[in-house]
């Protein structure tokens, strides 16, 4: 087991040194399409909707770097990637980018040469188990068959937080959300664990929520974010100012409703950089000075964008906590923008 996640590591190192050349914007320009590397589906975070539309938080993000950079929030190619999956596909040029609830770490940032540009949602690793197993904590789980995605920090944190607590588990190992979904409701395993975002995305489209619980543990540091290739630091800096645009506008108050309002200018220099009618900081990127309004445009700032798909106000339900703003005693916090 240990030998082929460190072979698949391997291979993925050697594609991403391979393809780290530089010149991403001006590919993703004359392509007049960008190729965002998201999840196989995970109902608030990206998922198609009936009408095959992609929609979630993550989906968002790549909107907003479409809108950036090519003027259109729909100029946007989906690329369904799986745990296993999706560092090949971002390595070996398959895809742009990558939004796609994956945690910051180092051996992926030095080792897989990868650049996190951010982070979109602070998370942590949680346990789901059906109400009926009458389990309180994840300390009592000795012996439990866990339902597990390949390819993801999940599956280490997991053998780390039971050999630390002198317990054991058996992994059913799986591959996608939708397996372990099915998997967990069929019994085949007593847990089902993940980042806590994702269990209670998978929760929320339960037929009867109610009977599932998450477990008071949270067992990791999950920082999931935008992730680039290594060695091309305007690509880089595009969508790293893109989620920070969003993050900003939020912060100052920059909304779906104001924006048009706001971009003829307001009293608050922030603000007109931002929005371009001061400074000349889209030029700097390689873009022109609308880059981040329209990005903000697309799906709101990030509080909107939060609220409209994973927020208390759906059925995922989550509060924001560590990614409510600096101001708000959350963890949000975009550097300037001058
Ligand atoms: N954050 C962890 C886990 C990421 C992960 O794959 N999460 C699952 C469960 S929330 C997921 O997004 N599944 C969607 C899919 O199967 O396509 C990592 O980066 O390794």
């Amino acid at each position: 087991m240990k030998k082929s996640v460190l072979l698949g590591a391997l291979t993925v190192a050697g594609l991403a040194a391979g393809a780290a050349a530089a010149g991403t914007i001006d590919d993703v320009k004359a392509r007049g399409k960008l190729n965002c590397g998201v999840t196989t589906g995970l109902v608030g975070f990206a998922a198609p909707d009936s009408n095959g539309e992609w929609k979630g938080f993550d989906v968002a993000l790549c909107r907003a770097v479409a809108a950036a950079v090519l003027g259109d929030g729909n100029a946007v190619e989906f690329v369904p990637t799986t745990g296993k999956t999706r560092f090949t596909a971002l390595a070996s040029g398959e895809v742009d980018m990558l939004a796609r609830n994956t945690t910051w770490t180092f051996s992926r940032d030095v080792d897989l040469k990868f650049e996190f540009v951010g982070v979109n949602y602070y998370d942590g690793q949680g346990f789901m188990v059906p109400k009926a197993l009458g389990v309180s904590s994840a300390k009592e789980l000795d012996g439990a068959t866990v339902c597990i995605q390949t390819g993801t920090t999940t599956e280490l944190n997991l053998a780390d937080f039971f050999r630390a607590n002198n317990i054991s588990y058996e992994p059913v190992p799986i591959e996608t959300n939708a397996e372990a979904q099915q998997q967990y409701l069929a019994g085949a395993c007593d847990v089902y664990t993940t980042d806590a975002s994702g269990l209670a995305a998978t929760r929320a489209t339960f037929e009867a929520p109610g009977d599932h619980v998450l477990l008071p543990e949270i067992i990791s540091k999950e920082p999931l974010g935008p992730l680039v290739r290594h060695g091309d630091n305007e690509w880089a800096d595009v969508v790293r100012w893109t989620l920070n645009a969003l993050i900003s506008a939020e912060e100052y108050g920059i909304t779906s409703a104001n924006i048009d309002e706001m971009s003829a200018g307001t009293n608050n220099p922030e603000i007109n950089r931002i929005l371009g009618t001061e400074g000349t900081l889209g030029e700097m990127l390689g873009l022109d000075n609308q880059w981040a309004m329209r990005a903000i445009k697309v799906g709101g700032n990030y509080g909107e964008v939060f609220a409209q798909n994973i927020g208390e106000s759906t059925p995922i339900g989550l509060a924001r906590g560590l990614n409510a703003q600096w101001t708000e005693g959350g963890l949000l916090y975009s550097p300037p923008f001058r």
